[in-house]
């Protein structure tokens, strides 16, 4: 190991990455033997299958531009790293990776496992490799063997297009930094009381009327098929499947804004800018209401390959209880006739959830005792938890008081506060096997711009990533606060301006 002796601190020759220092954590790393080293001669060997050949030209982009070398993916010959499926204990989303002096080799069952594997493979890498220009290297990859497989099937980052519009670029950038934390769900939160974001053919006031403002007043948008279809094409070529939401009866001002008829009154109120909730509904009495959500469910499962399609559900104020379980028996069945898994938040658990429907937990450690046990019994009789806990990752909560974007209402949450609980006890009475995962939510009253995004995201939503794959046996904030300082050269790497929370041991420089 080489010490250079003209500067104040000695610098080590350049050693790999460790196998463990990973975010998500890694289900099981065995570090043996000699690094592998990308050379000008690495190729990237795949499969000649059309979805291991993207994965592969996919990583191939990332290695490029920092390396300076050629990089071709090619199906036969010249190795380094290889890509491949085959058959073996790694389950839907999980790899096997394989490090040593003559190369790196993925292994999965399915295309999103070798997609994981790479993500994992770019951690071993030096963060410079995620730089857009030519860097000097070397870029070595550690010796040994991980295998790696989720804890959950869900885990998810729901992002508020609503309060602020965002474009397509700037969800697919969001898309692209969830992905490097192997999230999996991208849940669109498409209305609300202050937009309507999705074109809909047969009621298209909602979209040009309902969607042309915002928080603050601004112009506001609204994606159109095409738009919403390519979103969901590329969340699915970074292996996440999209979860649409229009939230209902509550949070449907630009709705009822658009239609006066959807209006118990008959008449339309005035489009909302301001950051109020839980003064609008959805007129549960009226048969014009269901054909209007029939009509929207219909044409949005229609864009939707995903399983799951959600309809809120949440502070519904100004409707009564049982108007809301009304409105909920039918509304629940239109899902179903469109082929969709119904998914609301926790206060469905209040109604009748259908079977097969998941329900989103946003409370905090002072929600009433009552309403969690109404959510641990829906649990037991069957409805899956997605867990977003607003005071553990509510990724809209400031981190300190000083936190110049976001809310507090469920507190201040710091890094350390986001990442430690477990998803598995965390509700009294719900059985682990019902937990299906985690979501972070980013409401976006206050959130104007991508850089907004990602000072909020980042560092929690590498937490919230870790809690939905890595086993239960590897959380451990010491060591989890260590392998967390290490991305943020990536993240500047990637252009991410994160919060430097004094928790976490960052490298100087
Ligand atoms: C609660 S969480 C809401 C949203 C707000 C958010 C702000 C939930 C299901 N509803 O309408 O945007 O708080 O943090």
């Amino acid at each position: 190991m080489g010490v250079c002796v003209t500067g104040a601190a000695p610098v080590r020759a350049a050693s790999p990455t460790p196998l463990d220092r990973v975010v998500p954590a890694p289900a099981s790393v065995a570090p043996s033997g000699s690094p592998y080293r990308i050379t000008r001669d690495t190729h990237i060997r795949v499969d000649d299958s059309r979805e291991t050949r993207r994965v592969g030209e996919y990583l191939a982009t990332v290695l490029r531009p920092s390396t300076g070398y050629r990089i071709p993916v090619t199906a036969h010959g010249g190795a380094g790293i290889r890509l491949r499926l085959a058959k073996g204990p790694y389950g839907a989303e999980g790899y096997r990776l394989d490090s040593g002096a003559n190369g790196v080799t993925i292994t999965a069952a399915r295309a999103a496992g070798l997609f994981h594997g790479v993500q994992t493979l770019r951690q071993l890498l030096p963060a410079a490799v995620e730089k857009d220009s030519v860097q000097p290297g070397p870029w070595l990859v550690a010796g040994g063997t991980i295998k790696d497989t989720p804890r959950y099937g869900w885990r998810g980052a729901m992002l508020d297009v609503s309060r602020h519009f965002f474009t397509v670029d700037q969800v697919k950038r969001y898309v692209d930094q969830l992905a490097l934390y192997k999230i999996n769900k991208l849940h669109l939160h498409l209305s609300d009381d202050q937009g309507w974001r999705i074109a809909v053919d047969s009621w298209p006031r909602l979209a040009t009327y309902g969607g042309s403002t915002q928080v603050g007043g601004g112009p506001g948008g609204y994606y159109t098929k095409a738009d919403y279809k390519e979103i969901v094409r590329y969340a699915s070529s970074r292996y996440l499947e999209v979860v649409p939401e229009i939230d209902m009866p509550g949070h449907t001002n630009a709705a009822l804004a658009s239609y006066a008829e959807l209006n118990c009154d008959g008449v339309a109120p005035p489009l909302y800018t301001g950051t109020e909730v839980g003064f609008s509904s959805l007129c549960v009495g009226k048969d014009i209401t269901y054909d209007f959500v029939d009509d929207v469910i219909g044409e949005l499962a229609a864009l939707t390959p995903g399983k799951y399609l959600h309809i809120g559900g949440d502070e519904a104020h100004s409707t009564s209880h049982e108007d809301y379980v009304k409105f909920m028996d039918r509304v629940q069945p239109l899902v179903a006739k469109y082929g969709k898994t119904v998914v609301g938040w926790h206060q469905l658990t209040g109604a009748n959830p259908s079977r097969g429907a998941v329900a989103q937990y946003w409370g905090l450690d002072g929600t009433s005792a009552e309403e969690k046990a109404q959510v641990a019994k829906a649990a037991q009789n069957g409805t899956g938890i997605v867990l977003s806990p607003a005071d553990r990752i509510y990724l809209d909560m400031k981190y300190t008081a000083d936190t110049p974007l976001g809310l507090d209402w469920a507190g201040l949450v710091e890094v350390k506060r986001s990442y430690d609980w477990d998803p598995g006890n965390y509700l009294p009475g719900v059985p682990s096997s019902a937990v299906r995962g985690v979501e972070a939510p980013l409401w976006t009253e206050t959130i104007s711009k991508s850089a907004d995004i990602e000072y909020m995201a980042f560092p929690r939503l590498a937490g919230v990533a870790e809690l939905g794959w890595s086993p239960a046996a590897t959380h451990d904030w010491e060591g989890y606060k260590d392998r967390l300082a290490a991305q943020g050269p990536r993240w500047e790497a990637l252009g991410i301006g994160f919060y430097r929370s004094p928790q976490v041991p960052w490298p100087a420089g």
